[in-house]
């Protein structure tokens, strides 16, 4: 019996392309339509609150018009049957890993469905617009901004996630441009732990030449194939 491998898997926009949202550097994806300085960082938010607020309004609008793809479904069942270790980190803010039947999902830049209020810091689960500046279900200020992870700030369980990378045997990385840090420095980290890695990705991403085995195609074809090769032992 060989030895059950510890697994952590990095996900990106490319897994929820196929069920219809924006990646953000694909050709019309949504840094086209916005500027990251704007809309994804401190100072953007700051600078036009309105503008910020509508933008995330709009993308967890867009959650209610999609659902999740064959890649979520097969990583859910990953997660189901698969008795070794196995940590799920996503750089995606959307909930469609949880509606592909995940439960154990690590969101390291945050997520649209949750609030979070620059007054009391307390986070609640939400899935209402931003831009009327409704109340802090906690405090009742009305000072409540998206819970995710602007450029600049820290991305959310790093700690959890460097200690996963630095004992896993395998790291797998799923649809992401390997454009973004950390997140996109993984890999490496996964390497020098001695660990195999593999990305799985439309096309080869930045970071391509770090990984020791690269498929590339749709993640709704690779993923399920992936994790019946896994499952498969
Ligand atoms: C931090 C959340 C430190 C909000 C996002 C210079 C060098 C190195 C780093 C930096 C630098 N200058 C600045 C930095 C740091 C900066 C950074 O990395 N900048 C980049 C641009 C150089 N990083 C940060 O600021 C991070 N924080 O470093 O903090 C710190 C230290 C101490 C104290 C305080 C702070 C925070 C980064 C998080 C930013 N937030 N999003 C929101 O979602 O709106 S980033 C955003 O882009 C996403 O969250 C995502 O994480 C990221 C990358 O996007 P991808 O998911 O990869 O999507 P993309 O469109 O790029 O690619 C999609 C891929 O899928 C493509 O390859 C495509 O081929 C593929 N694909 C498409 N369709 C399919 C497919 N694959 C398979 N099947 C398909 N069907």
């Amino acid at each position: 019996m060989t030895e059950l491998k510890r697994i952590v898997i990095l996900t990106g926009a490319g897994v929820s392309a196929e069920s219809g949202i924006d990646t953000f550097r694909s050709a019309g994806g949504l840094w086209e339509q916005h500027k990251v300085e704007d809309v994804a960082t401190p100072e953007g938010f700051a600078r036009d609150p309105d503008l910020v607020l509508g933008f995330y309004d709009m993308r967890r609008e867009a959650l209610t018009q999609v659902e999740a793809n064959d890649a979520h479904r097969a990583l859910a069942r990953l997660e189901a049957e698969y008795s070794g270790e196995r940590l799920l980190v996503t750089q995606n803010v959307d909930d469609l890993h949880e509606r592909g039947g995940s439960t154990q999902v690590l969101h390291m830049h945050g997520e649209l469905k949750s609030a979070l209020c620059t007054s009391c810091e307390m986070r609640s689960a939400w899935d209402a617009p931003m831009v009327d500046r409704p109340p802090c279900p906690i405090c009742r200020a009305s000072t409540l901004r998206p819970d995710v992870v602007w450029f600049g700030e820290m991305p959310y369980q790093m700690e959890r996630i460097y200690a996963a990378l630095a004992t896993c045997d395998l790291f797998v990385s799923i649809g992401t441009s390997g454009a973004v840090y950390p997140a996109a420095g993984f890999v490496q980290e996964a390497r020098a732990a001695g660990a195999q890695t593999l990305e799985l990705n439309l096309e080869p991403s930045e970071g391509s030449h770090h990984f020791a085995q690269s498929r590339h195609g749709l993640a709704s074809e690779l993923v399920p194939e992936w994790v019946g090769e896994i499952l498969g032992g």
